[in-house]
């Protein structure tokens, strides 16, 4: 039965937008708990209590225009206002994800079809990026669990590999003088990682579809990891025994490990993680700066996964 969480936003916040692609059509629909999935109709304040509180949060939404005009995504430039800027000419439909390696059912999923036949949810997530600034972002999405138990990854599996798409005539990052890291951008999870329902696949946010500078039309949510662990626009998974080694370790492997858990207690070689700055909020200097949680907030949903580990050894 599909059960639709609804989104926590504010209508006011939900601008009126022409309806252009068959999956924004979805969304709209989803975002109203309309979609033929959801023919059993929104169960109101039911479904609300049944959620986890985890995917919801009593913290200001960040602006949509921060969320879609402060961006990483280094396929299209190096700067914060490039994706929005340079991503025009990704074209995120039709799009395919291909699912191989340890697995029983490998697969090349139909992304249009994929989101009709899983249940769409929102959830508010905060977010925090490895530079010290935080969001927090109403995502769209499903559960990457859900995905992964479609192909029944073996006993043997032990790490997610995830891919970014390689289109140098689109991504204006991936070729010429903006050439910073090895393509294509990679990302890992352990599999207890991957499997955990906090991980979320996302293909929307503020219950519109993705646009490319957030990861069109598909992109990993692991919120009490750095952002960088988010990779975006995702062509390929891979079910793996070998931990996968993401971009930014190996671009830089004293700076960035593989796990990548927000602690405030560890900081990066050349700044504190101690805390962080909420974007688009206000204030002078460090005036909105806020302290950073361990897990990002998460810890009493995924520190089990971590015990007896070394925190500073495996940053
Ligand atoms: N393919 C790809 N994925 C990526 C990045 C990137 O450069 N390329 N940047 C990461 C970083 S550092 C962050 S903080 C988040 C930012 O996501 P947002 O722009 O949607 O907030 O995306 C992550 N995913
Ligand atoms: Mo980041």
């Amino acid at each position: 039965m599909a059960v639709y969480h609804p989104p926590k936003i504010p209508s006011s916040e939900i601008t009126p937008q022409s309806v252009y692609t068959q999956r924004r059509t979805f969304l709209k629909l989803a975002a109203l708990g309309l979609t033929t999935l959801a023919t059993t109709k929104y169960a109101g304040a039911a479904a609300l209590n049944s959620s986890s509180s985890a995917y919801m949060l009593d913290e200001k939404l960040t602006p949509q225009k921060d969320v879609t005009t402060y961006n990483n995504f280094y396929e299209f430039g190096l700067s914060k206002d490039d994706p929005s800027k340079l991503s025009g000419n990704f074209k995120s439909s039709p799009w395919t994800v291909t699912i191989d390696g340890m697995v029983s059912k490998p697969a090349t999923f139909d992304l249009d079809k994929l989101i009709k036949e899983l249940t769409i949810e929102s959830r508010v997530y905060r977010m925090r990026c490895v530079e010290a600034w935080s969001m927090v972002i109403p995502w769209d999405g499903f559960p990457l669990a859900a995905l992964l138990k479609k192909v029944e990854p073996l006993g043997s599996a032990k790490y997610v590999r995830f891919e970014t798409i390689v289109r140098p005539d689109e991504m204006p990052g991936q070729s010429g003088f903006f050439q910073s890291l090895d393509w294509p951008y990679v990302e890992g999870l352990r599999l207890d990682e991957a499997m955990n329902p906090l991980t979320l696949l996302a293909v929307g946010l503020y219950g519109e579809t993705l646009l490319n500078q957030n990861g069109a039309p598909l992109r990993l949510v692991v919120p009490w990891k750095y952002g960088f662990k988010g990779i975006k626009s995702i062509t390929r998974i891979s079910l793996t025994d070998q931990e996968p080694k993401n971009t930014w370790q190996i671009a830089n492997p004293q700076e960035y490990g593989f796990y990548a858990n927000v602690n405030p207690t560890v900081d990066h070689p050349r700044w504190s993680q101690a805390t962080e700055r909420r974007i688009g909020e206000g204030g002078f200097f460090g005036a909105n700066r806020r302290p950073t949680l361990p897990f990002n907030g998460y810890a009493d949903e995924v520190a089990a996964l971590y015990t007896g580990m070394d925190l500073k050894a495996h940053f």
